[in-house]
């Protein structure tokens, strides 16, 4: 799985802004909605405590700055705590947090220490990228495409299936595939049958991974994948709604599931 870089939180609300506008656009609903529409729930007034974690690569340069900013543009109250790790998680509980965040490399949670509830980013991120992709407004098609079935791409595909959505998708993991098929009951897309959709969800750590067979002349791609799954010129050519924003949508699904 990528780790994030401290250049990819640069400019982090900025980015937000320009993703939700796309959104609001491409589905009529923004993030806030989204979420809310989704879990069911609205912020009340929930105080955040982020603790930095050193184990793995260590402390990400502007990530917790970045949690508590996501926290504070939802409207709640958010510290980060003096310490990192077991030290931090204490300072943390006693400094009243009602929701907890923290981040090695291999897992994010949002856990909720009043409810109970526990939230990862994978799942997360898979469910709300997948929902924005589902709710393009400029068709009617129940066709998605879902490209990578890691983490991130099972739990969106998962979601899709769910709501009852057509899902085609591909990986070159046989793995990955078969236990998507056979989980899920998704369809394999064949790359040497090109075939359009209006709606994709990409969910890979790589570059490029869409090509002209895969899209229709307006839709709209829904990714958190960092580098970005489309060719520039691919951008360019077809008129795509393409919405792609490395932390702060996977973390407003974090705190919404968890509220
Ligand atoms: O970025 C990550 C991992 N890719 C896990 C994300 C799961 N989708 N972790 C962030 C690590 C943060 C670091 N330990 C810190 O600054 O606290």
């Amino acid at each position: 799985m990528a780790l994030l870089t401290p250049e990819d939180l640069e400019d982090l609300l900025n980015k937000l802004n320009m993703n939700n506008n796309i959104i609001k656009e491409a589905t009529g609903m923004d993030i806030a909605q989204m979420c809310e529409a989704v879990y069911g729930t609205t912020p009340s007034s929930q105080k955040v405590g982020i603790v930095p974690i050193t184990s793995g690569n260590g402390i990400i340069g502007n990530f917790s700055a970045s949690l508590l900013a996501i926290t504070e543009y939802f409207g709640l109250e958010g510290f980060i705590t003096e310490h990192p790790d077991i030290t931090g998680y204490h300072q943390a509980v006693a400094g009243g947090a009602d929701i907890i965040l923290m981040a090695d490399d291999h897992i994010f949670i949002a856990h909720n220490l009043r409810n109970g509830k526990i939230a990862t980013n994978h799942v997360c991120t898979g469910v709300i990228y997948s929902e924005i992709a589902s709710r393009y407004k400029h068709t009617d098609s129940k066709d998605v495409l879902v490209i990578g079935l890691g983490r991130v791409g099972y739990a969106g595909a998962s979601h899709l299936v769910e709501k009852g959505f057509n899902v085609y998708a591909c990986d070159p993991n046989t793995d990955f595939m078969n236990k998507a098929i056979e989980e899920l009951g998704v369809k394999a897309y064949d790359v040497d049958k090109p075939r359009k959709f209006s709606m994709v969800f990409e969910a890979t750590p790589n570059a490029n991974t869409i090509s002209e067979g895969m899209i229709a002349e307006r839709c709209l791609v829904s990714t958190p994948g960092i580098p970005c799954a489309l060719p520039d010129e691919l951008v360019e050519k077809y008129d795509i709604d393409l919405v792609m924003e490395p932390l702060v949508i996977g973390v407003a699904a974090m705190l919404y599931s968890v509220f």
